[in-house]
């Protein structure tokens, strides 16, 4: 590079000392990255350093190295006390979690490096006034290219075998997983235990430190199976069953969530997962099978038949705390329609379009066709009775 222009010291008769020292410290680090690296022989001593002498390839990339380390380390600190991610509350979650801190410390040291370089080269080549010249013409440099293309080469291969690890990690079948069926429909999730032979609707309970699997499926469209906390989504798709494998390790409740579009409900489909400890799931799943549901008092029957199909997630409806916004607000409704009408309204639901839902004027063919061929003769009845007698 040619030094032919004034010294920042003699150009800047208005400029400030703070702008000087700027450029006397620039101009030392510059200085430092040229002198060779093993003095030069005596001979060579004698003549006159050289006019516009190159900068010194291997005192630069020592700098480089020792820098990139450093921004590697902060990288890293940053991601260990990242604050934008939820609480990881699986095992699955902490080898993702370490596998993207790892890139993503990677990006951020990578990013600083070259942010850094770009603002020194800016102000450490800056034209200066009177400067009109070129600058030198490069050749190529056989070891910057090695270095560009070695380092960039093992960052990749070691992010390619460290995912793959990771895959197969999260991908691997557990050892006596509890087995939970999981239905995405318009706008929520059902969940089944088999061996347990229990179903509940949007609250998901599981043990900790066992391995889970679910197995998902869809009535209607595709929706997604996500589970932020145990960094998991999982396509719910119509006639077919995807899988998902997971263990949770910590104690607490965490959203479930619908991350795909699945129509003007989607994003209402929410629900929740409970991770609690052994024993507390044993005795949930007997007091959920000794829960009898009581058919000889159709009130009761029909709120439990309301909730367990699903109705709450669409319907308001104040006695079964139902606060859905799709369909139209049920309180009431024995008031306003006769016995037949609601029967027709659940069976044949598109027959009579409601006219006023929360969100507008109601839609056909968001209220599930299929409940007359779902549900019995006696939970239809138990259902319509119920729906009458809120007045
Ligand atoms: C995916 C959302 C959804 C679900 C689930 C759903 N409904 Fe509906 N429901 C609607 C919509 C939208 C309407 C209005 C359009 C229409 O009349 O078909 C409606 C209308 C009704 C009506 C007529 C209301 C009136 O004021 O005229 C009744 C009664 C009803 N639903 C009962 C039920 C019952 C009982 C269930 C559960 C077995 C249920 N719905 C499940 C969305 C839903
Ligand atoms: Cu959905």
């Amino acid at each position: 590079m040619s030094e032919s222009h004034p010294s920042p010291v003699q150009q800047s008769t208005a400029g400030t000392s703070r702008r000087r020292a700027l450029g006397n410290f620039l101009d030392r680090i510059d200085a430092w990255g040229r002198e060779p690296l093993i003095s030069p022989r005596p001979v060579r001593q004698a003549a006159p350093p050289p006019q516009g002498s190159r900068p010194n390839v291997f005192r630069w990339a020592v700098f480089a190295v020792v820098v990139f380390g450093l921004l590697i380390g902060i990288g890293a600190l940053f991601t260990l006390i990242n604050p934008l991610m939820p609480l990881a509350a699986a095992r699955e979650a902490t080898a993702i979690d370490t596998l993207f801190n790892f890139m993503l410390g990677i990006a951020a040291a990578i990013f600083l490096l070259v942010q850094i370089t770009l603002l020194y080269l800016a102000i450490r080549y800056r034209r200066r006034s009177g400067d009109n010249e070129d600058g030198d013409p490069i050749e190529g440099n056989n070891a910057l290219e090695i270095v560009w293309t070695v380092i960039p080469a093992a960052i990749v291969l070691t992010l390619a075998i460290l995912s793959y690890r990771t895959f197969v990690n999260v991908r691997t079948a557990g050892r006596e997983a509890l087995v939970i069926e999981v239905t995405g429909r318009q706008f929520q999730w059902q969940f089944y235990y088999p061996e347990e032979d229990v179903r509940t609707v949007d609250v998901l309970r599981v043990p900790a430190n066992r391995p889970i699997n679910f197995r998902l499926t869809s009535q209607d469209m595709v929706h997604s199976f996500w589970v932020p906390n145990f960094r998991l989504k999982r396509d719910a798709m119509p006639g077919m069953i995807t899988d998902m494998w997971v263990t949770a390790t910590a104690v607490g409740k965490y959203p479930i969530v619908c991350a795909e579009l699945c129509g003007a409900g989607h994003d209402t489909m929410r629900g929740s997962i409970e991770v609690v400890s052994r024993t507390d799931f044993s005795a949930w799943v007997e007091a959920e099978k000794t829960k009898a549901v009581d058919t000889s008092d159709p009130i009761a029957y029909g709120r439990s038949l309301f909730v367990k199909h699903g109705c709450s997630g669409c319907h308001t409806l104040t006695d079964a705390k139902a606060v859905g916004q799709i369909g139209p607000n049920l309180d009431g409704i024995g008031s306003r329609a006769d016995r037949d009408f609601i029967h027709h309204s659940i069976v044949n639901p598109n027959a009579v379009i409601t006219e006023k839902c929360p969100t507008g004027p109601c839609q056909a063919n968001l209220m599930p066709q299929n409940f007359g061929q779902i549900l019995t003769e006696a939970e239809l009845n138990a259902l319509v009775t119920y729906l009458y007698s809120q007045k």
